[in-house]
């Protein structure tokens, strides 16, 4: 199975199912389950102070002794500190996020780490194609979090066609079907957030998990596009807050203050109606809370079956 996928080959991982990089969310924990499910599991460096994400590196490491990967989130301000600890670590794999990752494949590729950045438009691939990168993640804007403005279906076809380097789909994939679709449209390989964000190794508050359990196609609402970082997360008081804000020009400092800190009081103290419940628009499908490789293993049982059933449609 997938001994032809160069996603696969080039992660040295068993399934073409990559987690998503979500700060706060993506810890030790999590990316060991993944990984150790035949995934790859990515901590997500986030904001976090770097002491903190070094700890979650060694935590790793004793928790599975399969790759992982590390995201460079590129808006933090300690990114640079997130790239000091995957040189010194030797991480096998980055991801990045939120932004252009010259200096970070610059940097890794030379000591041989696989440097994969999160693009959201065909011009950002073609670029990091040439700058070295190994692979991109083609984020679509059903994608929770940060996102771009272009959607996973005219995404991952349109970066599939303009660049050779192996293509990543993200956003809108929960299941076999969403795997399977991307596939059709080019990639190989999917990354999945959301439904991770409910897998039974995720240390995310109960609340959380169950916002995202009683979500439906409607649920999420896009912000801080005033402020030039569109956010997808579920709608709440927050959402409602800080739209009005934005509706009303607030200046950008002010909105930007009260945008901070709200991601962690979601999810590390269950603050769901005055925290950023970051979830992609697929959270109508994610509803259990099931281990990894449980996720993993239907996902892609699904897809293959799916195919199957698929090709004789056309008999
Ligand atoms: O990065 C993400 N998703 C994220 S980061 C995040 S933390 C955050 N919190 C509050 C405000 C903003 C961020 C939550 N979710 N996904 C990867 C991603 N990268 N999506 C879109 C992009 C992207 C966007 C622009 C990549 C490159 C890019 O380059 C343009 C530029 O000019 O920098």
């Amino acid at each position: 199975m997938f001994s032809s996928n160069r996603v696969v080959k080039l992660l040295k991982i068993k399934y073409p199912i990559v987690q998503g990089a979500m700060a706060w969310v993506a810890d030790a924990d999590l990316a060991a389950a993944v990984s150790n499910a035949g995934g790859l599991g990515i901590v997500a460096a986030g904001n976090m102070p770097p002491g903190m994400l070094e700890a979650e590196l060694i935590k790793v490491r004793r928790l599975t002794d399969k790759p992982f990967g590390l995201n460079i989130m590129l808006l933090s301000p300690t990114w640079n500190d997130a790239l000091a600890l995957a040189e010194k670590h030797k991480v096998p794999v980055v991801t990045t996020g939120a932004g252009l990752p010259g200096k970070v494949i610059e940097r890794l590729a030379p000591l041989g780490i696989t440097v994969i950045p999160v693009i959201a438009s065909v011009a950002h691939a073609e670029r990091v194609a040439k700058q070295g990168a190994s692979a991109v993640i083609a984020e679509g804007m059903e994608a929770g979090g940060h996102i771009g403005e272009i959607t996973t279906m005219a995404l991952t076809s349109q970066v599939a066609t303009a660049v050779e380097i192996p293509v990543i789909t993200a956003g809108g994939v929960a299941d076999g079907r969403g795997m399977l679709a991307a596939f059709a449209l080019g990639a190989e390989a999917v990354q999945i957030g959301t439904r991770f964000v409910c897998a039974a190794e995720s240390n995310v508050h109960i609340n959380y998990k169950k916002k995202i359990m009683g979500a439906n196609d409607h649920s999420t609402v896009v912000t801080g596009r005033a402020l030039g970082h569109p956010v997808r997360s579920i709608k709440n008081k927050f959402t409602q807050l800080f739209a009005d804000m934005e509706a009303n020009s607030v200046p950008i400092a002010e909105l930007d203050k009260f945008g901070s800190g709200k991601l962690r009081a979601a999810v590390v103290d269950g603050d769901i109606e005055n925290g950023s419940v970051m979830s992609g628009q697929i959270a109508g499908l994610v509803k259990a809370i099931e281990p990894a490789k449980e996720i993993i293993e239907e996902i892609v049982n699904d897809a293959q079956s799916l195919s199957r059933t698929i090709a004789r449609r056309f008999d």
